[in-house]
């Protein structure tokens, strides 16, 4: 990986890596193992927003290697520490684009961060030679849709839209048969934030993606959760209400860069046990990174 990313990485993770992270570092310096290390860094790994379920299961994996390799120093156990966390990550797989259009829709709650990853894919996929188009299906908000055409404006990508408060279906429908029509490669399909526990908004998400498969079977061919690494666990609980109502195929872990604790990533993984196929590490349209794991982990882990 180009120094380049890297530091992008390092640049977008320096919150959670000063705070959460910052403090496990400075509990596991150069020192004896003592009981209360253990509580201390159990305790330090739910703040940084592993979750329970996945902080235990790296504190059972330590506390296992201390007995196997007896480990009494805390450096020992630092070393042991980033190599388990680094075991709950996998790189994504590579994004399929099993047909002409591919259809990818975006979901997730009010404000993740789905417009503007929409954007900066649009502008990456453009960069690799795809040709793009956007779906403006959040016809809930007349500003949604004009922040969409402002980037496809910006960007030179077309977009579809309905009148607001239209029919989000049908501009998925819509946006289906123009990339067709006009043989375009990608369609990235746009929707209303929604809270996973308001039914009747979950129910329209589904016939979002009923009718996607009616303007073309097999569609939508990705579907992809925005997730905000600011919201904490609620998070989680977010997802798996997303994931019932709607295929979900991957997450976009959106605003690293305003989180403290980035440690949401191995919690997805692991519990969600879906990919991270990229992360939002600022503003700019570059900011969109292909999910890394050892950037991640090299991210979190200055000093390590
Ligand atoms: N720092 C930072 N800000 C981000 C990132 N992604 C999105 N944002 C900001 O988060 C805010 C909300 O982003 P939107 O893309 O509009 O979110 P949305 O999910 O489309 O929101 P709704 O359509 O209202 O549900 C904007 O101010 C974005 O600039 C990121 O990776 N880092
Ligand atoms: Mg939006």
């Amino acid at each position: 990986m180009s120094e380049n990313i890297l530091n992008k990485w390092r640049d977008g993770l320096a919150r959670t890596r000063k705070s959460t992270f910052g403090r496990i570092a400075s509990l596991l310096g150069v020192t004896q193992i003592t009981e209360e290390t253990w509580e201390d860094l159990e305790a330090l790994l739910i703040q940084a927003d592993l979750g329970i379920e996945t902080s235990e299961a790296v504190m059972e994996a330590l506390w296992e290697r201390e007995q196997a390799e007896g480990m009494t120093r805390t450096d020992e156990l630092k070393a042991a520490l980033r190599e388990e966390l680094r075991r709950l990550l996998s790189a994504p797989p590579e994004i399929t684009l099993p047909a002409s259009p591919a259809v990818i829709l975006i979901v997730g709650v009010n404000g993740s961060g789905k417009t503007t990853s929409i954007a900066k894919l649009g502008k990456r996929f453009q960069e690799e030679g795809r040709s793009v188009i956007f779906g403006a299906a959040d016809t809930f908000r007349a500003a949604a849709v004009e922040q969409l055409q402002v980037w496809g404006a910006r960007l030179g990508i077309p977009v579809i839209a309905g009148q607001p408060g239209g029919d989000p279906g049908a501009v998925a429908y819509d946006t289906i048969q123009a990339a067709q029509a006009r043989g375009i490669d990608i369609a990235l399909i746009d929707t209303a934030g929604r809270l996973h526990t308001r039914f009747n908004l979950m129910e329209e998400l589904k016939k979002v993606y009923r009718v996607s498969g009616k303007a073309m079977p097999g569609a939508p061919h990705h579907v992809w959760l925005v997730m905000d690494a600011t919201t904490g666990q609620n998070a989680l609980q977010q997802a798996q209400a997303f994931k019932k109502a709607v295929n979900v195929t991957g997450v976009i872990l959106a605003k690293l860069d305003s989180s403290a604790r980035g440690g949401m990533a191995f919690a997805i993984q692991r519990e969600l046990r879906l990919p991270i196929y990229f992360a939002g590490l600022g503003e700019k349209p570059d900011d969109l990174q292909p999910f890394d794991p050892e950037a991640f982990i090299d991210g979190i882990l200055v000093g390590f």
